[in-house]
């Protein structure tokens, strides 16, 4: 069965539960079933992953090159800081679709940098839970085109 790895970073297990207003009422459980079921309608299985903790995010990406296709990614604050998660998406080579809920320009300046994008086949932000699907559904559109499907 083809794998797609999606990944969320740092505090995104609160989802749901605080700053609705920024990030939507939608719990993280309910975002991966949802990504999970239309996934599966395509043909694709999610193993979904989430860490608090860069090293375990890095250690994930570098393990997906074994069995996943590609990878939907929401790094959370990381997206501007971490040079090692970066290096990670860039070495095990698989097509990755960075997302995130909230439209990170209308927000503080220090969120207007990704470190991540510029290794990603593009990014998706500003649409809330509905971003990760738009996500699932570009990524397999990716990887279609690339099989030459
Ligand atoms: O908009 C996004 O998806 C972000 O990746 C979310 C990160 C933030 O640091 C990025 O700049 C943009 C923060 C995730 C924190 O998630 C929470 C969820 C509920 C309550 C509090 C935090």
């Amino acid at each position: 069965m083809k794998q797609i790895l999606l990944i969320n970073g740092p505090n995104l297990a609160l989802l749901g539960s605080r700053e609705p207003g920024i990030y939507g009422v939608e719990t993280l459980d309910q975002i991966v079933k949802a990504v999970s079921r239309h996934a599966e309608d395509a043909g694709f299985v999610i193993k979904h992953f989430q860490s608090d903790i860069e090293g375990e995010l890095v250690r994930a990406i570098g393990e997906s090159r074994h069995n996943c296709q590609g990878i939907i990614i929401n790094p959370a604050a990381y997206t501007h800081t971490s040079v090692a998660i970066r290096d990670a998406i860039s070495a095990c080579g698989l097509p990755t679709v960075e997302v995130h809920l909230s439209n990170t320009y209308k927000r503080e300046p220090f969120r207007h940098d990704s470190l991540t994008v510029p290794v990603c086949v593009g990014q998706i932000m500003g649409f809330g839970a509905y971003g990760y699907l738009l996500a699932l559904e570009a990524l397999i559109n990716y990887l279609r085109k690339a099989a030459g499907e």
